[in-house]
């Protein structure tokens, strides 16, 4: 994997550049659409590719391990196979997903125990074993196997929890050293930088990670409840501390005016579910403020979803009294054009962005482009 950087913003941290794998070129910053089962809910692969414009989306090992399993993945030839996606797959290592939906969790030295909270059947999750299902994926990307402390976390529980999550990526360094892609296309290690709401835990953890000396870097443990103060603090530190040749991946944020502020303190990758969640609900972004479609406001409202030239053609195409009327009859179509809508939205943002970084505009375009990002109308 390649990460050539084109372009650092001279007022903020900004940075535009391109990272390469197998499947296919990511421009950056970007924001990664979350397809944690094998399918971003409700999008068609066609539709991600050329009305969301995604360049990469993200699978998660603990879904995929529990269904379909790694035997019927294997057999299909991996998730690019099984899902017809040709384009970038990231996967997240499972670390996470155990502690936000699995049962009787037991974190120990060789790695988590848990129950599924499909069937109950019991599991162990460990560094060698995570990245062994994410070469069974076959994502283009494979993340670390760590833990995210909860927030708050007092000081002595983050320290141990970041010794423990340093450990377990040297045994990840060494899984990826003595095992080998099962599909032909390289696959690259991103370590995950922890410390919770610590700035010197935060500044330890960016030197031990980034002395592992892989393709690419992530912070994880934000976005969890600190307020956001805190997290573009350590955002920031993060990025300072990181190295500067190599991508730089936020998890699990956020709104597009927290993308905006982390893409200016230096991030360069991004995933939510955020705009896809959101979306289910009937939450629509748009550059002038955040829609609830289902608000009797728009029951007469026949202007386009979002008539913008870089907005998707089914946004452009339909109206919002149209796509109010689909969630009021509970239409499965009405969470499908949010969806398709939300996600294209976030895309058309990162790629501005890169715009704005590139043509030396990116601080201004900024400033004015928040206050219309955080309107709620
Ligand atoms: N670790 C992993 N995945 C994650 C996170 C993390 O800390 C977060 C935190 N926001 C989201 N997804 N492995």
């Amino acid at each position: 994997m390649k990460f050539t950087l084109h372009q650092t913003d001279t007022s903020t941290a900004a940075r535009a550049g391109t990272l390469t794998t197998d499947h296919g070129e990511i421009p950056t910053p970007i924001f990664m659409p979350v397809g944690t089962i094998g399918t971003v809910k409700g999008v068609h692969q066609s539709e991600l590719k050329e009305q969301v414009k995604a360049k990469i989306i993200l699978g998660n090992t603990y879904h995929l391990y529990l269904r379909p399993g790694m035997e019927t993945m294997e057999a299909a030839g991996g998730l690019h196979q099984f899902m017809n996606w040709s384009g970038p797959i990231l996967t997240d290592s499972g670390g996470y997903q155990v502690f936000s939906l699995a049962h009787r969790r037991k974190i120990k030295e060789e790695g988590v125990t848990f129950a599924s909270h499909i069937d109950g059947s019991k599991h162990l999750f460990s560094p060698e074993s995570s990245l062994g299902i994410q070469r069974s994926i076959g994502a283009d990307i494979v993340m670390a196997f760590d833990e995210c402390p909860p927030y708050p976390s007092e000081r002595k529980y983050a320290e141990n929890s970041m010794h423990l999550t340093h450990r377990w990526l040297e045994r990840c360094v060494a899984f990826m050293k003595e095992s080998q892609p099962k599909y032909g296309h390289s696959q690259a290690l991103f370590p995950i930088v922890q410390g919770s709401s610590y700035d010197d835990l935060r500044r330890q953890s960016c030197e031990f990670i980034a002395s592992q000396d892989q393709p690419g870097n992530a912070i994880g443990g934000l976005s969890v409840g600190e307020p956001i103060e805190d997290m573009y603090r350590i955002a920031a530190l993060c990025c300072e501390v990181l190295p500067k040749d190599k991508p730089r991946y936020l998890m699990g944020v956020g709104t597009p005016a927290n993308i905006l502020e982390c893409i200016s303190r230096g991030v360069d990758m991004f995933d939510c579910v955020l705009p896809s969640r959101n979306a289910r609900h009937g939450v629509i972004y748009t550059r002038q403020g955040i829609i609830n479609i289902k608000n009797a406001r728009w029951r007469n409202d026949f202007s386009a979803i979002d008539d913008s030239a870089t907005a998707a053609p089914t946004s452009q195409a339909h109206t919002k009294a149209y796509l109010h009327h689909l969630f009021r009859v509970n239409e499965l179509l009405g969470p499908q054009i949010a969806t398709l809508h939300n996600l294209a939205f976030y895309l058309a943002l990162v790629t501005e962005a890169r715009e704005r970084i590139l043509d030396g505009s990116f601080s201004s375009w900024k400033e004015g482009a928040m206050a219309g990002l955080e309107r709620k109308l």
